[in-house]
């Protein structure tokens, strides 16, 4: 069993959440994402859900703030919903920026440090219309809402980052056609894989030159294992590690993009992308590592990436991911390479787990997910032990919630939501942290 004096005094324990996951879209006057439209197109999501209520936290979100508190937590790391903000992509909805107002000094008056992700993935509709990602443009457009958001709530956040996981809002979304906007086109990934890139890069400048400071940015990795011993496969697993983990944290931290993944995506990059590289690199205060997995990789041949993914051999999670914490301790230790001599903090900003949680005389016995946070916990110590100062841990995530294409099926929460009453069950998991955190 963990507890928290096995950590430093000034290491942070949080939760972590998502606006589309858990507010619901269609409150308080936000406009319409492209999560929205994607969810209801037919085929798309799982159980054929959408976020419009979600865990209806627009509405119950000091109750949430309570189990917060409660659970003894530090920080709570959420997202301010673009299309929330601005339903046009462009024009204030004042509605939204009080929303998030009330959520950051609710969170000042429980003791807890708001960390601010400005954007994870709900983009406004009428932006996708003008390409998205795809389109130069976003760079300023996002520009904008990060200094609108941070004008209204700045003075108050601990920490801000640009983004959650661009390689989602980027390759997952624009090349595997699995999230919105469901494209599966290697041209608008490669202009994505770069335009986020450049958004992320041109918010910080402007939040910097609005004197605003703790920036940075949150990434995910996944372990790219090859499927078997051979060269090809060898390959394989190199060039979705070049594309998954090394293109955004490289071409952050200024050593420009992998070879491995110009490969591909070279002739579809953007003319004069060169030129942008130094925007990129604009300089950060902390990263924030995103884990979950490992994933196999076996060669296809046909076209690049030449590569489909295979099922590992370790347990699996609710939705098939194989749980193994050296992945986190390992992906520690590559961005702390990454950003050494830098000044940088570092976080884990997610780790969590989907199991098929049941409430059952009134309580969740979440055993799978207690043993995987104490062996990430452990990877994390393991990390520090080596030299590594993590500076917090984030646990994904508060509540069950939306996850995605996936639907409401899986769940991520340390607290269980019933999605019919909305009534919220705090599960073991939520209750080892209460007691390991208490002080
Ligand atoms: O639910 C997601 C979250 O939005 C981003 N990181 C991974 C989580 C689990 O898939």
């Amino acid at each position: 069993m963990f507890k928290r004096s096995d950590f430093p005094d000034d290491f942070i324990f949080g939760v972590a959440t998502s606006s589309y996951q858990i507010e619901g879209s269609r409150f308080g006057g936000a406009g319409v994402s492209h999560w929205d439209t994607f969810a209801n197109t037919p085929g798309n999501i799982a159980d054929g859900s959408d976020g419009s209520v979600a865990c209806d936290h627009y509405n119950r979100w000091q109750e949430d703030l309570d189990l917060i508190r409660d659970g003894n937590f530090d920080a709570y790391r959420f997202s301010t919903g673009w299309s929330r903000v601005m339903p046009d992509g462009k024009t204030v909805n004042p509605e939204g920026l009080d929303f998030y107002d009330r959520l950051v000094d609710g969170m000042v008056e429980r003791g807890l440090k708001p960390v601010l992700t400005l954007h994870h993935w709900d983009l406004p509709s009428p932006l996708a219309s003008q390409g998205g990602w795809t389109n130069r443009d976003i760079a300023l457009w996002f520009s904008d809402y990060a200094r609108a958001v941070m004008a209204r709530i700045g003075d108050r956040v601990a920490m801000t980052a640009t983004l959650n996981e661009p390689w989602c809002i980027a390759y997952l979304s624009h090349f595997m056609g699995a999230h919105a906007p469901g494209l599966r086109d290697i041209r608008a990934t490669g202009r994505a894989m770069h335009h986020v890139l450049l958004a992320h890069g041109t918010a910080i400048q402007a939040m910097r030159a609005d004197g605003h400071d703790n920036l940075g940015l949150v990434l995910n990795f996944e372990t790219a294992a090859p499927a078997s011993d051979s060269e090809a496969d060898r390959k394989g697993a190199a060039t979705q590690d070049a594309i998954y983990n090394r293109w955004f944290l490289e071409a952050a931290m200024g050593q420009g993009y992998p070879a491995e993944a110009l490969e591909g995506f070279a002739p579809h990059l953007p003319v004069g992308w060169e030129q942008d590289m130094g925007i990129i690199a604009t300089p950060l205060d902390w990263l924030g590592v995103n884990h979950y997995t490992r994933a196999h990789y076996r060669h296809i041949g046909g076209a690049w990436p030449q590569t489909e993914m295979v099922p590992g051999p370790l347990p699996k999670t609710q939705i098939g991911w194989e749980m193994r914490a050296e992945g986190l301790y390992e992906f520690i230790m590559r961005a702390a390479q990454a950003i050494k001599g830098k000044g940088m903090k570092l976080y884990v900003t997610e780790s969590g787990m989907a199991w098929d949680d049941r409430v059952v005389d009134g309580g969740v016995a979440d055993d799978v997910r207690q043993g995987y946070i104490r062996d990430h916990l452990a990877a994390t110590q393991r990390a520090m032990a080596d030299g590594v100062d993590v500076k917090g841990f984030f646990q994904w995530s508060l509540l069950d919630n939306y996850e995605w294409a996936l639907g409401y099926g899986p769940r991520f929460g340390i607290v269980h939501v019933d999605y019919e009453t909305q009534k919220r069950t705090p599960k073991g998991s939520y209750l080892m942290f209460r007691d390991a955190l208490s002080r």
